[in-house]
């Protein structure tokens, strides 16, 4: 025999959530006595069921109203209680100075975006994760270019819906296909992010970041490619005498072609950027690629190559670290060395800004 009224009472005299539980499973659970009340149902006569169907569905409705009233009741005085207990006192001294650093890569590609911002650039950025064609055919590299098979990609073992081969993107150049095919021209962006390359070694990683960037308008030529990358180098390093040197290359993405080398000297036993690789003590780096894009790129991208030029150029993010603030070991990089981070990473406080200088170490 089943006493409601004594199940109501206990359920409201419940002290816990668990107790609580513990009584609903008495009663409503699987093997609880309301549960057995309602089995006895299916047997019973017609007459008996109109009795006892509307009695029993009554006890249960009533004990699982009375047990989430009790629920509601509990949990209201546990966070009542929760809130007299804990206590911010806004007049403690703050806390240590937080331990967490900004990675030289990423304090590079912030001070690259502002910098590229103040020449009217936007960052893109797209999927590392990329098909064939984005990577390379639509950058003039046809399945049977040798420059495909001298990329070392990494492949997926399985092709896309579209038949196309899956790999991780080797340079940020499909994000420049993408953004053309969305957006058109003109355009003017830079191509931040990481890239793979199968190459391991003190100077190569498998993984490393690149910034690259476009631009697209009508009569685009290299004097313009020439002073963007002046102006760029000149505030990335911090100083004026800047140097370039524009070598003939070759690159499947644009024609003409051009190697930019920039004049440096050694002090102090390190690398510093600036004066002609011409001038006494000093020598010729290579450190960028660039060059007019190929009409084919265009093409790919959507855009009549006999309306629109651009230039385009590519840089290693973590050698443009490496020059600027002096590490000699590209694969510290990535060891995630607490130690390396203190030496080398800067405040998350300290942004970059044109105004207030772009870099400065923490
Ligand atoms: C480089 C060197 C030369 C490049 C070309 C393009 C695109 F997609 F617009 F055609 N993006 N980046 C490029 C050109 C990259 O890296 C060494």
């Amino acid at each position: 025999m089943v006493e409601i009224d004594r199940i109501i009472a206990a359920i409201g005299q419940a002290a816990s959530l668990d107790e609580l539980e513990a009584l609903r499973v008495g009663h409503l659970g699987k093997s609880g006595d309301i549960s057995a009340l309602m089995k006895q149902l299916g047997g019973m006569s017609p007459e008996d069921r109109k009795t006892f169907g509307p009695l029993y569905n009554g006890y249960r409705r009533d004990a699982e109203v009375a047990i989430a009233a009790r629920k509601g009741a509990l949990e209201g005085a546990a966070l009542e209680a929760r809130l007299a207990a804990e206590r911010v006192d806004l007049t403690l001294p703050a806390p240590e100075a937080p331990r967490g650093t900004i990675h030289p890569v990423s304090q590079v590609m912030d001070e690259l975006a502002e910098i590229f911002a103040d020449m009217g650039f936007a960052v893109a950025s797209g999927p590392e994760i990329e098909d064939g064609w984005h990577n390379f055919t639509a950058l003039n590299m046809p399945e049977s270019h040798p420059a495909r098979a001298m990329h070392d990609t990494f492949y997926f073992p399985n092709r896309n819906s579209a038949g196309e081969e899956m790999l991780l993107r080797t340079h940020t150049s499909p994000v420049q296909i993408r953004t053309m095919l969305a957006e058109g021209a003109p355009l003017r962006i830079i191509a931040p992010g990481r890239v793979y390359r199968s190459d391991s070694d003190a100077t190569h990683t498998p993984m490393f970041h690149q910034v690259e960037g476009l631009v697209i308008d009508k009569g685009i030529h290299l004097g313009h490619l020439k002073w963007t990358l002046e102006t760029f180098l000149k505030a990335f390093f911090e100083r004026d005498d800047i140097v370039l040197r524009l070598r003939p290359s070759y690159f499947p993405f644009t024609e003409p072609s051009v190697e930019v080398d920039t004049g440096y000297s050694f002090q102090g036993g390190r690398r510093v950027i600036g004066g002609s690789g011409d001038d006494a003590g000093h020598s010729w780096m290579e450190l960028l690629g660039s060059g007019m894009v190929n009409r084919h790129v265009l093409a790919a991208g959507g855009l009549d190559p006999d309306e629109w030029q651009g230039f385009a150029f590519g840089v290693g993010v973590d050698r443009l670290a490496m020059l600027k603030y002096g590490m000699n070991d590209l694969r510290a990089f990535f060891d995630g060395d607490v130690r390396w981070l203190q030496h080398y990473g800067f405040s998350a406080l300290d942004v970059p800004t044109l105004s207030g200088g772009v870099g400065t170490p923490a």
